[in-house]
């Protein structure tokens, strides 16, 4: 990443101060280096195992510690997963990204299954992508091999609000497993929450430490909390949109290379929202009408809000070697 400027948090206290409509000029800018700019990789999401997690993140539905209304689930099996993948790519998608609400990776038969269903996606020429929580290097090396493609690990927050946000595990532990997925040689998707009652220091400390990773993140997921009945931050103030433009702004200056995904909370979001978060250097959504376990806009409505603005989907690979080509 030699061409890449690292900021240090003093300018990216500078850049995140600037005038809204000069920061998304100057984020466009970048953009159109480092990307086609009509471009938006479709992204599926899929829970393959749903609940039950012992770790206790204070907007989550699927920690034993809140009391959403959820329906738990058993890993799923490896067909089931990759005839949803077959779908999701028929409809357009050329990313699976697999999320299991575990703690930690444990070797052996589940694991193993993982493996499976990482090869199976990597094979059909979609990027695969999973989410499993803490792991470790060996296991990263497995799902490299298996084709896998990013590691999904947020830092959610600041190191100094993330001790509100979740109390069973510590921000080093989340940097150890970026770590291990960096010395596999994984690319990593790492990215952030906003309206977790963070301050704007904190923003602008989780932008800094992001774009600080060594390599940088591969893909950056900007969520929005979606609240969740039964979690303690179901009540949440919700996070003002500009500001929300503004770290997707700020992500793309500081990582220019990265995939910038409009995650969590689209739901919620205007047509003109999601507009200017394109125009501040966006070039990834989740499609279909589910993320893990809360609604997502429907695909059409999405199809339809891309073509109005001259947007396209990324061109789906047919095989694991035309992506790798
Ligand atoms: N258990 C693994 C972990 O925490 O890394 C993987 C699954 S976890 C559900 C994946 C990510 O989803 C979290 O890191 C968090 O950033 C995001 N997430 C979970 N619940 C959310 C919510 N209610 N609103 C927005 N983002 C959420
Ligand atoms: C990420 O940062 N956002 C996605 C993906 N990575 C795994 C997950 C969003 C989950 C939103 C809450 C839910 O649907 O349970
Ligand atoms: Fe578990 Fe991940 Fe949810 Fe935290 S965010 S409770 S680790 S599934």
């Amino acid at each position: 990443m030699t061409d890449i400027r690292i900021y240090s948090l003093g300018e990216v206290k500078t850049l995140y101060a600037k005038p809204l409509l000069e920061l998304i000029y100057d984020a466009a800018t970048v953009h159109r280096v480092y990307h086609a700019p009509d471009e938006v990789q479709l992204c599926t999401l899929l829970s393959i195992k749903t609940g039950g997690c012992i770790e206790d993140c204070k907007y989550c539905s699927q920690s034993i510690h809140n009391n959403a209304e959820l329906e738990k689930e058993t890993l799923l099996k490896v067909d089931e997963v990759l005839a949803q993948a077959r779908t999701a790519k028929d409809s357009g998608s050329t990313r699976f990204c697999m999320g299991a609400a575990w703690r930690d990776v444990k070797d052996g038969r589940a694991f193993d299954r993982v493996v499976e269903m990482v090869q199976g996606v990597s094979d059909m020429g979609m990027e695969a992508c999973v989410t499993l929580g803490m792991l470790s290097e060996d296991q990263a090396k497995r799902l490299k091999h298996a084709g896998l493609t990013a590691y999904n690990h947020n830092l959610d927050t600041s190191e100094e609000h993330y001790k509100k946000v979740t109390s069973t595990r510590t921000y080093q532990d989340r940097l150890d497993t970026i770590e291990n997925v960096a010395k596999a040689g994984v690319s990593l998707c790492c990215g952030g929450i906003l309206g977790l009652g963070e301050k704007e220091e904190d923003r602008i400390q989780l932008l800094h430490t992001l774009s600080c990773l060594d390599p940088q993140p591969e893909s950056v997921p900007i969520n929005i909390l979606v609240p969740v009945k039964g979690t303690p931050m179901a009540n949440m103030k919700r996070v003002d949109i500009f500001e929300w433009i503004r770290c997707i702004a700020v992500a793309r200056i500081l990582m220019p290379r990265a995939m910038v995904r409009l995650s969590a909370g689209r739901l919620e979001l205007t047509r003109e929202a999601q507009a200017m978060a394109f125009m501040a250097g966006a070039n990834a959504i989740f499609t279909g009408d589910k993320l893990l376990t809360t609604p997502n806009p429907e695909k059409n409505e999405d199809m339809e809000l891309l073509e109005m603005l001259g947007l396209k989907g990324l061109k789906p690979f047919e095989s694991r070697e035309e992506r790798a080509a």
